[in-house]
């Protein structure tokens, strides 16, 4: 008998396990149901890039002579759950066996471990060895460590991989160019246009679809210019590596109005749901370095990206989880204010961070780090709603590296596993690394008062709300000191105007 393999929306790789062995009678089942297009109310273009991306896909493999059964989102068959999907096509497979690669998120690959027993079938779940390292590597390297530092974690890989190493050495001497990153954006800086292409009949037809049928999730199908295909994705790749990789390092952290996609690769979407190898553009991004075509600041802080954090988050989601999910280190509780869905505050830093998610399913890092996820931290917002929103608005979005991101670096709510102090900021770092206070209903120089810049007054009030939680680390020193100097009438002051911002939150 043959075997019927299970591709998820985010297995669109040639290489993934469940392919590997593929036999001649073995047929691959893809379908687009509702457990997956509605567990967090995905955006509009997050929707639109997985359903297309799924139909180009298994366009691929019908090329190769496979057999596909394919289950479009509108059939009106559709079991609208991947167990029932399987159910439903394993006797038209004439197969007894199913092979899937185990899913990126924790509850997928849970119920997986279930339906063999449920369909009374052989089911082989495998591995998905797309990444660099495994969930066991990771374990051996965090085993009885004090500290599951991500540099440390990074030197491994660097060592392992041979990326970026001379004689055993780190080329350059270092480990990390940050010291050359993380500029401001300087006067008159124009980032380059990002990759895009229009739309063709596949995805068009989805477009209507999910605007029809999602008509209420955040965002518009128009304007939907992403790849879809592993061929786009590739030209999206290269065009980065041309035009921004060059200056991605310097400009880093750097935010400029009406400029979303700065000097970033805007390749997470591809990359995580397979269409791209962390291997290809990690070997082709040295390569740049090697024939004198981008500087080793650029390089090494890319590529870090991606054989760094990309990897440890999800080996700390995979060593952390279930538990993880449960964090809350510093017992927030604060729902999640309507402006996150409509991007209707005067705040211009947060207005301008969220309405470039509701455009594009896009952020980039430090607008989602230090602008969206420093507020989300500083007033003190429910992780779990928090994590949800992320989970739902960004095309890149999957569980296993965004709730690293959101429960550890952004909001510490697992208590410093993953960041070893609060990412906490006032205005003044928003305004050194962007031009967004300008124009800006509030003043980002003005500490106190109605015209108080609101992350000023709120990163006074979360160290003193939190005093008992972070005073004690080393890290949080140099805060607790100067908070240490402030007037009793002051903190007073502080409080009582945090209360009233909280309140109309
Ligand atoms: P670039 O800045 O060009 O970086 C290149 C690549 O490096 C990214 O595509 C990504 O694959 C990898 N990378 C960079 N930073 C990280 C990181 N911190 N963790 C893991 N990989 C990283 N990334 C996601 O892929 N999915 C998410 O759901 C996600 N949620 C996030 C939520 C928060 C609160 C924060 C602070 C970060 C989140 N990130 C997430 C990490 C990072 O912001 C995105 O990977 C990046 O913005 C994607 O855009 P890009 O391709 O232009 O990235
Ligand atoms: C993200 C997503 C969406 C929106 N829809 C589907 C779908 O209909 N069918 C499918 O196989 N996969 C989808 N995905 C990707 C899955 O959610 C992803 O495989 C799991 O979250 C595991 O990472
Ligand atoms: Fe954001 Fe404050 Fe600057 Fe306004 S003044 S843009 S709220 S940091």
């Amino acid at each position: 008998m043959a075997c019927l393999r299970v591709i998820l929306g985010d297995q669109l790789s040639d290489e993934i396990s469940s392919l590997r062995d593929i036999a001649s009678g073995d047929s691959v089942l893809m379908a687009e149901v509702m457990t997956e297009a509605s567990y967090v109310p995905h955006h509009k273009k997050k929707l639109i890039y997985v359903f297309s991306a799924m139909r180009h896909f298994a366009e691929t493999l019908r090329q190769r002579n496979i057999r596909v059964f394919y289950t479009r989102l509108d059939d009106p068959e559709n079991s609208h759950s991947l167990l029932g999907e399987i159910a439903r096509h394993i006797d038209k497979a004439e197969a007894d066996t199913v092979i899937v690669t185990n899913g990126g998120e924790y509850r997928l690959t849970e119920d997986m471990k279930t339906w063999g027993e449920k369909l009374r079938l052989a089911v082989e779940c495998r591995d998905d060895d797309r990444f660099l390292a495994s969930h066991d590597d990771f374990q051996q390297w965090a085993e009885g460590r004090k500290s599951l530092r991500m540099e440390y974690f990074y030197r491994d890989m660097r060592r392992r991989y041979d990326v970026l190493m001379e004689h055993g050495k780190p080329v350059g001497g270092e480990w990390n160019y940050d010291s050359e990153n993380r500029a401001p954006p300087k006067e008159g800086l124009s980032p380059p246009k990002p990759f895009a292409v229009a739309p063709d009949a596949i995805t068009t037809e989805v477009m209507a679809m999910v605007t029809e049928r999602f008509a209420n999730n955040m965002g518009d199908a128009d304007g939907f210019t992403y790849a879809v295909t592993r061929g786009d994705a590739l030209a999206a790749l290269d065009q980065f590596l041309t035009d921004r990789l060059p200056l991605f390092g310097t400009y880093q952290d750097a935010m400029i109005d009406n400029e979303p996609w700065m000097f970033h690769a805007h390749i997470g979407l591809y990359l995580n749901s397979g269409l791209l190898s962390p291997r290809e553009i990690i070997s082709k991004a040295q390569a740049q370095w090697q024939h004198g075509k981008a500087p080793l600041n650029a390089v090494e802080g890319f590529i870090r990206q991606i054989l760094g954090w990309r990897e440890y988050v999800r080996g700390i989601y995979w060593y952390r989880m279930p538990l993880y999910a449960q964090s809350n280190a510093l017992a927030a509780d604060r729902p999640l204010p309507d402006f996150f869905w409509t991007a209707d505050t005067k705040m211009r830093c947060l207005r301008i961070s969220i309405q470039n998610t509701i455009d594009h399913a896009y952020a980039h890092h430090i607008q989602r780090l230090m602008v969206i996820g420093n507020f989300s931290l500083l007033a003190g917002l429910d992780p779990a709603a928090v994590n949800a929103w992320y989970l739902a608005v960004y095309a890149d979005a999957y569980e296993w590296v965004e709730m690293p991101n959101v429960h550890g670096m952004t909001l510490y709510a697992d208590g410093g596993d993953l960041a070893s102090k609060p990412y906490a900021a006032s205005g003044a770092y928003i305004n050194r690394m962007s031009n967004y206070c300008k124009g800006c209903h509030y003043s980002v120089t003005s500490k106190l008062g109605k015209s108080a810049c609101p992350f000023n007054l709120l990163y006074w009030d979360f160290l003193m709300r939190n005093q008992d939680q972070l005073a004690g680390n080393p890290r949080m020193g140099m805060p607790y000191r100067n908070l240490a100097r402030m007037d009793a009438a002051r903190k007073d002051q502080i409080r009582l105007e945090s209360a009233e911002i909280l309140e109309t939150l």
